[in-house]
């Protein structure tokens, strides 16, 4: 992790006195610290992020993006008589007018307002949250359905591409420049055995079946922030990925993440299950918070939305292991190897759970 730099703090428009800055929340790509600052009495707090630039390539751009996306969401919360301030992430601009700064070591730094009384859980700890995160991510989508999608740069090329994801996978395997792969022949299979899946949802974009909306590719519970006080998803956060995609990737990313009865690294397995009671409050609250705009074969397509996004991750951290941790962040040996483990144990569960997912889509469709 960075350390916060003065000459970072400085550059900000923040309002008072620096008083502490720590690291912040556990995302897996961006360096996060919550500063905070003294004014006449009064505290004021910050989230201020050196943004991944050996992920992002094109800062500038990305930046770019976060802004249309964030004034085009303020607005749209001002016509509904919402809080903008709450409701979609601010940015804190900087001295020179600008949404980023590049410090002298080449680091790319961004600020945002600081959502108060509020929370991102990395687990459901009430069901209820879980069914406003789905009608929340819903929503966004509704709310980003006439943005102009040709304005929005491509973050990350070919970020949910299962089939150019698997094509990294097997040279990853092949490679094998860490000399793992002897020690993870079981996973390498369960990805290899797994092929057709990987084409699935991409042939059928190719084929126009299913259509291109604005998506926000990383819908995790630990990326919208849920209300203290009413327990409402207010806030959709991390829009680093906000490109055109596939609605049925937005909801199977958040089902492979909080329909989990175990946290994505939990090391016994025997905790990790595909909630089907939190598979149907997810169903219910998405398909409503998309009011109606859903077709029909994305509608079909759920269940095989969220068996593709858990099996694309799974096979993400095993690459990433494989290829010696260097996307990911880790906190501990074998870090990827376990959040894979996890994947791989959903999407077998799923198999399994496989016409109760489909019964369960029929039911709110
Ligand atoms: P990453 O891309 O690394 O996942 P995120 O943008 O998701 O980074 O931020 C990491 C964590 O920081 C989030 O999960 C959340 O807990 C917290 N966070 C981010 N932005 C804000 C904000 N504006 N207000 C409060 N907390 C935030
Ligand atoms: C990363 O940034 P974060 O931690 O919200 C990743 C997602 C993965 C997720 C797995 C830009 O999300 O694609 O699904 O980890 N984001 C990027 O937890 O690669
Ligand atoms: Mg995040």
């Amino acid at each position: 992790m960075a350390e916060i730099k003065r000459e970072v703090i400085e550059q900000f428009q923040f309002e008072g006195t620096y008083t502490e800055g720590i690291p912040y929340g556990s995302g897996h790509i961006n360096d996060t610290f919550r500063v905070t600052f003294q004014e006449e009495g009064k505290t004021k707090r910050y989230i201020l992020q050196r943004m991944n630039t050996q992920i992002f390539l094109h800062p500038e751009e990305l930046m770019e993006n976060v802004e249309g996306v964030t004034s085009w969401l303020r607005k749209k919360i001002e016509e509904r008589g919402g809080n903008p301030d709450r409701e979609t992430l601010n940015l804190v601009p900087t001295k020179q007018g600008k949404f980023f700064y590049a410090d002298t070591d080449g680091d790319y730094w961004r600020a945002y307002l600081f959502i108060e009384d509020a929370m991102t859980y990395d687990l459901v700890e009430k069901k209820e949250d879980f069914y406003e995160s789905a009608v929340a991510f819903g929503n966004f989508q509704g709310l980003l359905a006439d943005y102009p999608a040709e304005t929005l740069h491509e973050t990350i090329q070919d970020f949910h591409n299962t089939v150019k994801r698997l094509d990294t996978f097997k040279k990853a395997v092949e490679a094998d420049v860490c000399k793992r792969a002897a020690d993870v022949q079981e996973e390498i299979r369960f990805v290899l055995d797994r092929e057709p899946l990987a084409h699935k949802l991409c042939d059928m974009q190719a084929e126009g079946k299913l259509p291109l909306r604005v998506t926000h590719n990383d819908t995790k519970l630990n990326n919208i922030m849920i209300d203290n006080a009413t327990g409402k998803a207010i806030c959709v956060i991390d829009l680093d990925t906000v490109m055109p995609g596939l609605a049925v990737n937005d909801f199977g990313d958040s089902i492979r993440f909080g329909a989990s009865t175990g946290a994505e690294d939990e090391p016994d397995l025997s905790k990790v299950s595909c909630s089907m009671e939190l598979f149907e409050l997810y169903t219910k609250g998405f398909v409503e918070g998309c009011k109606g705009s859903l077709t029909k074969e994305e509608l079909d397509m759920l269940p095989v939305g969220a068996m593709t996004m858990t099996y694309e991750c799974g096979m993400r951290f095993l690459t990433d292991y494989l290829e010696g941790d260097h996307y990911f962040k880790i906190h501990r040996e074998g870090h990827n190897l376990d959040r894979c483990r996890t994947q791989f144990k959903l999407v077998r569960d799923m198999e399994e759970k496989w016409e109760q997912m489909n019964e369960i889509v029929n039911k709110y469709r």
